[in-house]
């Protein structure tokens, strides 16, 4: 346990050092040891400046977001920062902030309090508040205009990004950067300006003047757009554009009632539930932190298709050298064709530059036997989804790899015990399922065999993060988490087309939902050749007698593979636009006719019942199986795997704001309706919501 907050010297000089690991979050007793610190270097006559500065790695990432769960459980009462802003604001004394890392929320909140602010060359500062469905709640809304100006202002508490010190600087949101020691060229700083008067932010108001109105109607626009179905960005923008029309106490005061707003909506629950969870999937309870990994200094993948390609492309943008191994010359020089205008799109946007692009290429080397395999740290296979063919490769690359080398699987379905059985080593094998596109989607689930070691997953855990991904563990079984779910969620989409709902009623119902796409957008996206050739993969374990969807690969059989034939459940023009297909309609109508289903108007929630509790109802089954962890790896899954609107927390976490009771009575009357083949109840769901319990308390 740390003092949170320290007071010393250095001669005329106070600093004053937050000390609150891992990351100086303004937990209970940070403020106010700040102010207090502040306010006796204020009274003592041999100091004549004072510098804030954070321990550690960064200087403040903000509130501590633990507490506001507390607060609108009732358990703690809402605490404000606004009057011991005021407090540091008022010191007789320059009070220099000196920032390294992040200043985030509160963070920069409180360095906008400051009189100075000096910031380390890498630091970055933003209110990323919106990210947690909040607003910023400690005049950020009011004092970030009066220094970065108002369209910045609005740009960064709407849309949450950060800006870096450069920026910072321009904007006038930092006074110098200090290069080399923080420290002490903050303390340096704050002799120079120690005679001076301290400017207060709360009366800058010069950039605040003739402000233009249309840039509140463009950012509420982007809004829209960007955040669709989101009202925190649009209370950001509330708050700033307050700014421009009342006094600053008049505009912290209307500030604070839209935090208020968003601190008990369900979506900022939601958002700090994802938040804490992109952290808590990383820790698996059987696997200790310290337990030994594996160096990965250099990877091979197997397969340059759209897959191989994009997991090529995570190795080389985390510097790790990486070849690529194909069958054929042609499908080599594909693969790579496409590695090459992946990078040259991101070049042309501006976000890397040439010389990064070519010095990840250089990193990537095609070619079409295994010479230099017998020296990578890691194989992955991205072969076509069939076990004979899979079970060859590792057959193959276990003759090879040295005995260290983790052989990892790509597979989106199959057995990972079976794979394993391929080779002598069933321990270093594991599966690492990228969701497409590769180089894109941040999920990456990690999947154990009944021999992997645990060195092997704990290194994949790591790599997860190496590769910046958000790495999920899962057991291993038909599907993992995310495809196992997705059969029932296809499932029902494409029963609703059967039963009479259009292909666009159930792509815009779960639209409207929050996904950003439909289900059958999706898979049109996706081919529905894939799936096509996983069904036939998997056709013995259909059970006889039990309806299952056929709609997806009588379209197969046409040729209809969705985007890419310009055809799927939509047609596709030119620029790839959505149109309705009278043909798909006319074949829907013949599959149900021959089924013998009677086709009905569908409303829009059951549309969405119906598809969101298949996800609900298969992810109880997994949790109570032991597949998934706990329920926010499920939800993680479906945040960064499959278009899940993270404002909604998750499928289980949704289930939770609807009502275990009230989730069960529906998918009881699905399964009076349809059947317990295809709906009886997860008897996890069922013991929750009899007991009045919810998937949160479960854990
Ligand atoms: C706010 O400030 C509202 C205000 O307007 C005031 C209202 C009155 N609180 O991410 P990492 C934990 S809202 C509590 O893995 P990194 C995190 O859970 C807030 N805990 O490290 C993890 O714990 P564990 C606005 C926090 O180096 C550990 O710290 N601020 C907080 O990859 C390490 O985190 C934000 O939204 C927190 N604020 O990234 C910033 N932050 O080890 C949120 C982190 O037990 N934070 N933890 O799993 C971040 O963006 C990143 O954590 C940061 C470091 C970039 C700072």
């Amino acid at each position: 346990m740390t003092e949170l907050v320290n007071l010393t010297h250095a001669r005329d000089v106070a600093i004053v050092t937050i000390d609150n690991p891992p990351v100086n979050a303004l937990s209970p007793g940070v403020p106010e040891r700040i102010q207090s610190s502040i306010d006796s270097a204020s009274k003592d006559p041999q100091v004549s400046a004072i510098v804030v500065i954070g321990a550690g790695s960064t200087f403040i990432a903000g509130a501590d977001i633990h507490e506001f769960g507390k607060m609108t459980s009732g358990e703690k009462p809402r605490r404000t920062l606004l009057p011991i802003l005021l407090a540091i604001e008022d010191s007789p004394k320059p009070v220099v902030m000196a920032i390294h890392g992040q200043a985030f929320g509160g963070g920069l909140e409180v360095a906008m309090a400051g009189h100075y602010r000096v910031l380390a060359p890498s630091t970055q500062i933003g209110q990323p508040e919106v990210k947690l469905g909040l607003i910023p709640g400690a005049a950020g809304s009011q004092r970030l205009p009066r220094l970065a100006g108002v369209a910045k202002a609005v740009e960064m508490c709407a849309f949450g990004e950060p800006v870096r010190a450069q920026e910072a600087l321009a904007l006038g949101i930092a006074d110098r950067i200090i290069e080399g020691d923080l420290l002490s060229g903050a303390v340096a700083f704050a002799r120079e300006v120690a005679n001076r008067p301290a400017p207060k932010t709360r009366d800058r108001n010069e950039k605040l003047a003739n402000t233009d109105p249309a840039l509140f109607t463009a950012a509420r626009d982007l809004a829209h757009k960007t955040r669709r179905g989101q009202p925190a960005p649009l209370a950001a923008i509330e708050a700033v554009e307050a700014s421009t029309k009342l006094s600053f106490e008049e505009g912290c005061a209307f500030e604070a009632r839209l935090f208020g707003e968003c601190l008990f909506s369900t979506q900022s629950k939601a958002l700090i539930h994802a938040f804490f969870g992109e952290r808590t999937v990383n820790k698996i309870p059987d696997i200790p932190k310290g337990t030994p990994v594996y160096e990965i200094r250099r990877a091979a993948v197997i397969g340059a298709g759209t897959m191989g390609g994009g997991i090529a492309m995570n190795y080389a943008n985390a510097g790790i050298p990486v070849i690529v191994k194909e069958t054929a010359q042609d499908a080599l020089d594909r693969g790579i064709a496409t590695i090459r205008r992946n990078y040259a799109n991101s070049v042309q946007k501006g976000r890397y530059t040439q010389a990064w692009m070519d010095e990840r290429m250089a990193l990537i080397t095609p070619q079409l036997s295994y010479d230099g395999f017998d020296q990578a740290d890691i194989i992955v296979e991205a072969a076509f989804e069939g076990m004979a063919l899979k079970k060859q490769i590792f057959s193959e690359i276990d003759a090879i790899a040295k005995p260290a080398c983790i052989l990892a699987s790509n597979t989106s379905t199959l057995d990972i015990d079976e794979i394993a059985s391929a080779t002598q080593r069933p321990q270093m094998v594991i599966g690492h399922h990228f969701f497409s596109p590769a180089n894109v989607m941040r999920l990456l689930e990690v999947v154990r065999g009944k021999a992997t070691g645990k060195d092997v997953i704990a290194t994949s855990m790591a790599l997860g993060k190496r590769l910046r991904k958000v790495a999920v563990f899962a057991g291993n079984c038909r599907g993992f988490i995310g495809n196992r779910m997705l059969g029932p969620y296809r499932r029902e989409a494409e029963f609703l087309l059967e039963e009479g709902a259009s292909v666009e009623e159930v792509n815009q119902a779960i639209y409207d939902f929050g996904f950003a796409m439909g289900p059958l957008a999706v898979f049109d996206l996706a081919g529905l050749d894939v799936g096509w050739r996983i069904r036939k993969e998997f056709k013995h374990f259909e059970k006889p007698g039990v309806r299952a969807p056929r709609i997806s690969d009588r379209l197969c059989e046409l040729g209809h593979f969705g985007q890419k034939t310009g055809r799927g459940y939509s047609r596709y023009d030119e620029n790839r636009r959505p149109l309705p297909d009278p043909e798909t309609a006319a074949l829907i109508e013949q599959v149900a006719r021959e089924a013998g289903i009677k086709r009905r108007a569908i409303g829009k929630d059951e549309i969405i019942d119906r598809c969101i509790f298949a996800l609900v109802n298969e992810g109880a089954k997994l949790l109570g199986e032991g597949i998934a962890l706990r329920t926010v790896d499920i939800d993680i899954v479906y945040l960064n795997g499959y278009g899940f609107p993270a404002w909604r927390g998750g499928p289980m976490f949704y289930a939770d704001t609807v009502g275990l009771e009230k989730v069960l009575a529906r998918i009881e009357e699905f399964e009076a309706r349809h059947g317990s083949d295809l709906w009886s109840p997860a008897p996890l769901l069922k013991q929750l919501a009899n007991e009045g319990r919810t998937f949160a308390n479960y854990e």
